[in-house]
């Protein structure tokens, strides 16, 4: 599959991992928006929020306890963070392999262009 986060999944190209387990990898962007700046995403290739089913509850559910413990981490925890899910181009939507940003270490704007 041609998917550019399978592709990191595999490790076939590079990235700055902080966390994986068998569901989920977290790694940094590499186009940073803040000072902190990763993507937590699901190991298994789903191209957009719209495609989620009840079935992927639980792993998508890892998203974000993934996000807050890497936050907590990185010690942007308590000043706080932003997550974003882009869905399709009005989304704002570039990699069609569902990711969460994580995006912390500066105060952020609302709402969001
Ligand atoms: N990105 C990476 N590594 C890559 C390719 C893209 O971190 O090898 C990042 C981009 O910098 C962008 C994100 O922030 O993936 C895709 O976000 P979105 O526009 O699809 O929401």
């Amino acid at each position: 599959m041609d998917c550019l986060f399978c592709k990191l999944v595999n490790g076939d190209i590079p990235a700055k991992i902080l966390y994986q387990d068998d569901d989920v990898i977290a790694f940094e962007d590499i186009a940073p928006q803040a000072p902190s700046h990763f993507l937590v995403i699901p190991k298994r290739h789903i191209s957009t929020l719209n495609d989620l089913t009840a079935d992927d509850a639980a792993l998508v559910g890892k998203l974000p306890i993934t996000a807050a413990k890497i936050a907590k981490q990185l010690g942007i925890a308590e000043d706080g963070y932003r997550v974003v899910m882009n869905c399709n181009e009005q989304g704002g939507q570039t990699v069609y392999h569902i990711h969460m940003h994580v995006l912390g270490g500066r105060a952020m704007t609302w709402p969001p262009g």
